[in-house]
C-alpha cells in the first residue's frame, strides 16, 4: 500500500472531497523525498555545517535547514492547495507567489528539526501542521496561521532515521509509511498506531534540572525511584531531536517533555511548528499532550514563533506529571 494509494482511498471515503487536500499531501510526500535524498548524501556533498545566519529563535542555521526550507516551500507553492505558509526558519508568513493560485489550506512547517544533530549523523526530521484558512479570499494572512492546535485538519512528520518514515493523521488515526528507496515510494508500515497507556521511558534534557520547578524535579526523582508495582525506575532516552524523541514515545509509550524553567519559563520548543503537530499526532494515537495544565491543542497562539512548555506521551504518564506540577505550584 503506497502512501499515494492510501491518500486516494481515504479521499474516496469523503464524497464531497475536491482532491485539494490529497494534492497537498502528495506534494508534501514529494518534498519529503527531496529532503531525504539530500540528507542521505550528507557528508558526500557539501551540505553539512552552518551558514552565517541565525533564525528568529536565535539558533544557528545549518545548510541543510536552508535546503529543506526552500525545498518544502517550492514543492508546495504552486499546487493551488495552499494560501499561505509559515516556516520555523522565517520571521514572517510566506506568501504564495503571485503567478500561482491560492488554495484553502494553510501550511506551517519545521523544515529540519534537530539541527544540532545533523553533523553527527543522528536522526533528524521535518514536521508539518495543516489548517483550513479562516480568511475568505485572496492571499492568506497571519490570522490564517494563528489558529489553535485543535483546529488542525492534519499534521505529521517525516523522520530521517535508520529508515525514513512519513507519519501523519487527518483526525482518523495515525499511520506511518516507510520509504523504500529502491522504488522511491513510501509504503504503509505502521497502520493505526496506538500509544500504550503507560510507558517506562522518560525523555527530556535533564541537564536543565537545577532550573526546573520543584514539581518537575520531584516528578523526575519519582520516576527514578525503584518500585515494582509502578514499574519504576524508568529508563532515560534523549536524542535531542524532538521528532525522534516523540516518535519513540509514540511507539513505546512513556513521556517526552521540554518543560519551562527559571531561565526560560516557556521552554524551548515552538507551539506552531513543533508542539501543535506532535500533540495532534499523540492525541490521535490515544495519548495525551499538555502545556503543564491543559492540552497543547487548547493553547491560543498569539505569535508565529511563540514557545510553550510541552509534555507528550502515554495518558497515565502525562497525567501524573501534571499532578506533580500542580501539587508543587
Ligand atoms: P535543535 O535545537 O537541535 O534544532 O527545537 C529544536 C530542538 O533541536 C528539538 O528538536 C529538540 O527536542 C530540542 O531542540 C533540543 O534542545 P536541547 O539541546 O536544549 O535539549
Amino acid at each position: 500500500m503506497t502512501l499515494e494509494r492510501f491518500i486516494n482511498e481515504q479521499e474516496a471515503k469523503h464524497p464531497g472531497a475536491t482532491g485539494e487536500f490529497s494534492g497537498l499531501l502528495h506534494d508534501l510526500s514529494l518534498a519529503a523525498k527531496l529532503v531525504w535524498r539530500e540528507v542521505s548524501k550528507a557528508g558526500l556533498v557539501d551540505v553539512l555545517g552552518s551558514t552565517d545566519h541565525t533564525n528568529s529563535s536565535g539558533d544557528i542555521v545549518k545548510k541543510l535547514d536552508v535546503f529543506a526550507d526552500e525545498t518544502i516551500f517550492k514543492a508546495m507553492d504552486h499546487g493551488g492547495h495552499v494560501c499561505v505558509m509559515a516556516s520555523e526558519e522565517n520571521e514572517d508568513i510566506l506568501h504564495i507567489p503571485d503567478e500561482y493560485a491560492a488554495g484553502k489550506y494553510v501550511l506551517l512547517y519545521d523544515p529540519l528539526d534537530g539541527s544540532s544533530n545533523i553533523d553527527a549523523n543522528i536522526t533528524i526530521g521535518s514536521i508539518f501542521s495543516i489548517f483550513k484558512r479562516v480568511s475568505t479570499t485572496g492571499k492568506g494572512t497571519l490570522q490564517d496561521c494563528l489558529q489553535p492546535g485543535y483546529k488542525q485538519v492534519s499534521a505529521g512528520y517525516i523522520i530521517y532515521g535508520s529508515s525514513t518514515i512519513f507519519v501523519y493523521s487527518t483526525g482518523h488515526g495515525v499511520h506511518g509509511f516507510t520509504l523504500d528507496p529502491s522504488v522511491g515510494e513510501f509504503l504503509l508500515s505502521h497502520e493505526n498506531i496506538r500509544i500504550p497507556s503507560k510507558g517506562k521511558i522518560y525523555s527530556l534534557n535533564e541537564g536543565n534540572y537545577c532550573n526546573w520547578s520543584d514539581g518537575m524535579q520531584k516528578y523526575i526523582q519519582y520516576l527514578k525511584e525503584s518500585d515494582k508495582a509502578t514499574n519504576r525506575p524508568y529508563s532515560l532516552r534523549y536524542i535531542g531531536t524532538m521528532v525522534g524523541d516523540a516518535h519513540r514515545t509514540l511507539l513505546y509509550g512513556g513521556i517526552f517533555a521540554y518543560p519551562g524553567d527559571r531561565k526560560n519559563p516557556q521552554g524551548k520548543l515552538r507551539l506552531m511548528y513543533e508542539c501543535n503537530p506532535m500533540a495532534f499526532i499523540i492525541e490521535q494515537a490515544g495519548g495525551k499532550s499538555s502545556d503543564g495544565t491543559k492540552s497543547i491543542l487548547q493553547v491560543q497562539p498569539t505569535s508565529l514563533h511563540q514557545h510553550t512548555p510541552v509534555f507528550l506521551g502515554s495518558t497515565e504518564d502525562v497525567a501524573l506529571c501534571e499532578k506533580f506540577l500542580k501539587e508543587s505550584a
